[in-house]
């Protein structure tokens, strides 16, 4: 038979901890012989979304093009992982239909980490430099993030460790059919 794929959507703040999760999700999955891929926001503004910034509309284009390639990989029997910030509800909606138009399973999940556990964290230095008033525009702070209103799963991740919270995403795939 062959493999189901599908999209987990890790969305969130800055330094909510959505690459971490993603990446020990990915090694999981991986070990039991799954194909996964992690589209992270990071890695691919550097390349297929080289030359967006971070305005409204820049980033929509940013969430979509990744969403199409979430898709294709998805449809093809792919575990597509996707760390990425996606701030806006119609963005993330439009990539849910994509997937919805094709029948390829999309899970939207919360990593509901607050701003100021976030900022705290500040892995990249963004709040620091937020707060310094070198930068304009971060999403939490001074940018909108619009929280999924019906998420799949929601991850608490000051209470949980990062392996918590990928195992509670891979029950979530388990119980769905799809890991
Ligand atoms: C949010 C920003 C910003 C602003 C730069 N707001 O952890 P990073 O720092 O290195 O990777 C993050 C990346 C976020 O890109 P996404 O593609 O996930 O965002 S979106 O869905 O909104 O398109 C972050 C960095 O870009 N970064 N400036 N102002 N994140």
């Amino acid at each position: 038979p062959r493999a189901q794929g599908a999209t987990v959507w890790l969305t969130g703040l800055p330094s909510a901890g959505k690459t971490t999760i993603a990446r020990i999700l990915a090694g999981r999955l991986r070990s039991e012989g799954h194909r996964v891929e992690v589209l992270d926001g990071d890695e691919i503004r550097r390349f297929l979304s080289a030359g967006l910034g971070f305005s409204r509309e820049d980033r929509h284009i940013n969430v979509q093009r990744i969403g199409l390639v979430a898709e294709v990989l998805a449809r093809n029997g792919v575990l597509a992982v996707v760390p990425v910030i996606a701030p806006y509800a119609d963005s993330r909606e439009a990539v849910r239909k994509r997937h919805d138009a094709s029948g390829t399973p999309y899970l939207e999940v919360h990593v509901a980490t607050p701003v100021e556990v976030c900022s705290q964290r500040d892995v990249k230095g963004l709040y620091a430099r937020q707060a310094a008033g070198n930068l304009k525009g971060l999403t939490g702070v001074d940018d909108p993030y619009e929280e999924p209103v019906d998420p799949a799963l929601v991850l608490h991740t000051q209470s949980q460790t990062p392996e918590d919270s990928a195992n509670a995403v891979h029950a979530l795939l388990a119980g769905r059919g799809l890991a």
